[in-house]
């Protein structure tokens, strides 16, 4: 597939996409708002890969927002559309079987915060800068960023990011939980790429299950998810990974997963 805003490179067992717009920081334009959608559908069909991670190109930036180019002369009406895209990308990549590492090397403000909140977690680097300034602009988030964010770090900290419209730092993105793990620009693609590969080494059917019982239970009474944690972990057993992982423990040999 060909993208003209984004590449998508695969070193079996994982895959890279990274957003190829530098001169302007990365920002998402319609186009590749639509591209992002189509790479993740690819890589959750490519039997090949079994975990990805999100990155945006050059030194500076994740994804600096969405493209305000993009935003003049606009009516309302069409800006429905506009906003449902980016909630559909955001939706295939927490629906998806695939855990999705994001790689915060820069800015990510606006809809690359938003994007960024969709993956799985996020490793930033040092020099990374993380914000909702969409108030700054006469808008609000439109690509989740009024809901995920309250879900990530909770409504009192969630408020001030949209209501100010600040940056802060990688650190205290880590501090208040918006961030798993920060490390020195130089180490970040390393690192993330450690931890996918060790994900892609897990059993990916139960890894699966895991993310659906987490990303759609999440919201739910705790009733309703404890019924689709039951589902989820009951369907393990459809699967010859669980029966190769209980017979390693009990053989006390190393378990062998991705046989096939
Ligand atoms: N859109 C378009 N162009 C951008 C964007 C952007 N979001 N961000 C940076 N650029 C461009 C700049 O215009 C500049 O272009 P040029 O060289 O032609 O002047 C180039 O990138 C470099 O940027 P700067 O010169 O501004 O670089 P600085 O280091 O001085 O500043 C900042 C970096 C702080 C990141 C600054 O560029 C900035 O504030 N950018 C805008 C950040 C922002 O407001 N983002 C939120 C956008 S709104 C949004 O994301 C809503 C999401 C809605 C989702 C819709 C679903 C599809």
């Amino acid at each position: 597939m060909e993208f003209n805003n984004l590449t998508v490179e695969i070193e079996k067992p994982i895959a890279i996409v990274t957003v190829n717009r530098p001169k302007v920081l990365n920002a998402l334009n319609l186009e590749t708002v639509g591209e992002l959608g189509a790479a993740f559908s690819m890589l959750d069909a490519d039997p090949d890969v079994r975990a990805i991670i999100m990155t945006g190109s050059g030194e500076k930036a994740f994804v600096a927002g969405a493209d305000i180019t993009e935003f003049r002369g606009k009516a309302a009406p069409e800006m429905i559309p506009f906003a449902k895209k980016g909630h559909d990308v955001a939706r295939t990549m927490e629906s998806m079987g695939k855990p999705i590492i994001a790689a915060v090397n820069g800015y990510a403000l606006g809809g690359g915060c938003e994007m960024a909140m969709a993956c799985d977690m996020r490793f930033a680097s040092e020099n990374a800068k993380f914000g909702q300034p969409e108030i700054l602009l006469g808008l609000i988030p439109g690509m989740g960023g009024t809901q995920r964010l309250a879900r990530l770090v909770g409504l009192g900290i969630a408020r001030e990011l949209v209501f100010g419209g600040e940056q802060i730092t990688a650190q205290r993105a880590y501090e208040v939980g918006l961030v798993n793990r920060v490390f020195p620009a130089d180490k970040l693609m390393e690192e993330a790429k450690a931890f996918a590969l060790k994900l892609a080494a897990r059993p990916s059917h139960a890894l699966k299950m895991a993310k659906l019982a987490m990303n759609y239970g999440y919201d739910q009474s705790l009733d309703n998810g404890l019924m689709l944690e039951t589902h989820c972990f009951a369907q393990c057993w459809s699967h010859p990974d669980l029966e190769e992982g209980v017979g390693a423990f009990i053989e006390k040999r190393k378990a062998d997963f991705h046989k096939d």
